[in-house]
């Protein structure tokens, strides 16, 4: 993978403290996924929630949509430096589904898996303050490109931590890397820090 040492130096929109360093704010939502869209059918879909819990479940869509289901606003940010302010997102947060399976003590982090082996880590203390699985965007079903029928929003991150397609949440007593950060993306990405590629990079 090429080295992306060159961070353009983004104007002043008139955000203020808004927007993290480095950002260019846009009013589209671009699609970014690695590799091939996986094809995903909600009739057979299914979200697995495995680890360290005191009781693995297995929800097929009927069960996962009886969930309580919120609504959530936030800014999206993505290492590639594009934000999208106020998005709005509908679904179930992260935490009412891992209070399904009870969290062990020893848990301490948080793989998302999903639909075409993405994966993305996180700690679980954002994993519940923040974490959010979200089926529809700005009142509509999520786009099939932005991770339908369900994917994760974690918007105090960069955008590669709210996976698409999420298929498992896998609790962990150690952290691991996922899919970019095993490819020399920051094990962090905290925006506001631009913990963007690899750490020695970080402004
Ligand atoms: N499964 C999966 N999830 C993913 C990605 C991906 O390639 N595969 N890309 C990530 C990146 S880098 C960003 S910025 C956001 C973009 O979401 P969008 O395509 O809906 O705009 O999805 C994230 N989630
Ligand atoms: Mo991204």
């Amino acid at each position: 993978m090429k080295r992306p040492d060159q961070i353009k130096t983004a104007p002043d929109q008139g955000y203020g403290e808004r927007v993290p360093p480095g950002q260019f704010v846009t009013t589209k939502f671009p699609v970014l996924t690695y590799g091939p869209e996986p094809k995903v059918d909600i009739n057979t879909w299914t979200i697995r929630v495995f680890g360290l819990v005191e009781q693995e479940i297995t929800l097929d869509w009927q069960q996962f949509a009886a969930l309580p289901w919120q609504v959530l606003n936030a800014d999206f940010h993505c290492v590639t430096q594009w934000s999208a302010l106020d998005q709005t997102w509908e679904g179930v947060a992260l935490s009412d589904l891992l209070e399904q399976v009870g969290v062990a003590p020893e848990a301490r982090f948080v793989m998302a898996h999903c639909f075409g082996d993405y994966s993305t880590n996180l700690p679980l203390e954002i994993a519940l303050d923040e974490g959010f699985l979200a089926h529809k965007q700005a009142g509509q079903p999520i786009g099939k490109s932005h991770g339908w029928p369900l994917r994760l929003v974690v918007p105090s991150l960069y955008g590669w931590k709210s996976a698409k397609w999420v298929n498992g949440i896998e609790l962990m007593a150690e952290d691991s890397p996922g899919f970019w950060e095993q490819r020399g993306y920051h094990n962090n990405g905290d925006p506001w820090k631009e913990e963007r590629f690899w750490p020695e990079l970080s402004r």
